[in-house]
């Protein structure tokens, strides 16, 4: 078993009867979706799953796990997902996957939210390793990308992997991918990206992570929030 499958079974452990669990996106995410199948077929724990992507949706699916629409959902009990970086106050960035609008829905809705990552992932300061992902409505960008600039940021909208145009959210928006560098902490950084007209969401998770699950050649190291 890798690091990933380790902290992804040390999840879906904790998973209860009876709970509407939100399913995360990536690789991390998806071994978390095969071991709480596994769960639920091997020892008959009864959940339900919303989803947050079409990718991870269509796995569960397959996997036989139940899963309901967004627009059904008003709780979620516990919400499982991989980032791409974890700051030492337990700040995450994500959207790597460009799911970002229903990823901080379920961050913000859930009762617990659990982030699974292997140590690689756990950098100084957000924005270390990745720049930060804005999405942006389409007509907006131009607009956006200038804000952004005045508050100290470079950077573009993101490819998409044939190279040939622009990657579009599963919202159906546009992403930019802005540096900001060490100047400006990931508090404040929040803050402006919150109060910008145009951006539709962005990668910073600022006090949202209840616990993160860390997966250490064969060991799961917990980190919890201080609230
Ligand atoms: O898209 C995201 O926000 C995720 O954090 C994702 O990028 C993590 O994926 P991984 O588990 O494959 O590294």
């Amino acid at each position: 078993m890798n690091d990933k499958q380790l902290i992804a079974k040390h999840a879906a452990d904790q998973v209860a009867d009876g709970m509407l669990v939100g399913l995360g996106t990536g690789s991390t995410a998806n071994y978390f979706i095969e071991e709480l199948a596994h769960r639920s077929r091997e020892q008959c724990l009864k959940v339900s799953t919303v989803s947050s992507s079409i990718v991870s949706a269509s796995k569960a699916q397959q996997l036989g796990l139940p899963i309901m629409g967004f627009e059904q959902v008003s709780h979620v009990d516990l919400y499982v997902d991989g980032a791409d970086e974890v700051s030492p106050e337990l700040t995450l960035l994500k959207g790597q996957g460009a799911d970002l609008v229903r990823e901080k829905l379920l961050a913000t809705a859930c009762d617990r939210f659990l982030v699974l990552i292997e140590s690689n992932k756990l950098v100084q300061r957000i924005g270390q390793r990745f720049p930060i992902p804005i999405e942006v409505m389409p007509f907006a960008w131009q607009l956006v990308k200038k804000l952004l600039e005045a508050n100290g940021g470079h950077g573009d909208l993101r490819q998409n992997a044939s190279k040939n145009g622009f990657i579009i959210s599963s919202a159906g928006n546009l992403i930019l991918d802005m540096n900001f560098g060490a100047h400006i902490d990931a508090k404040t950084l929040n803050e402006t990206l919150n109060g910008i007209p145009g951006i539709v969401e962005h990668g910073i998770f600022y006090g949202l992570a209840t616990t993160v699950l860390i997966g250490v050649n064969g060991e799961v190291e917990e980190r919890q929030a201080s609230l």
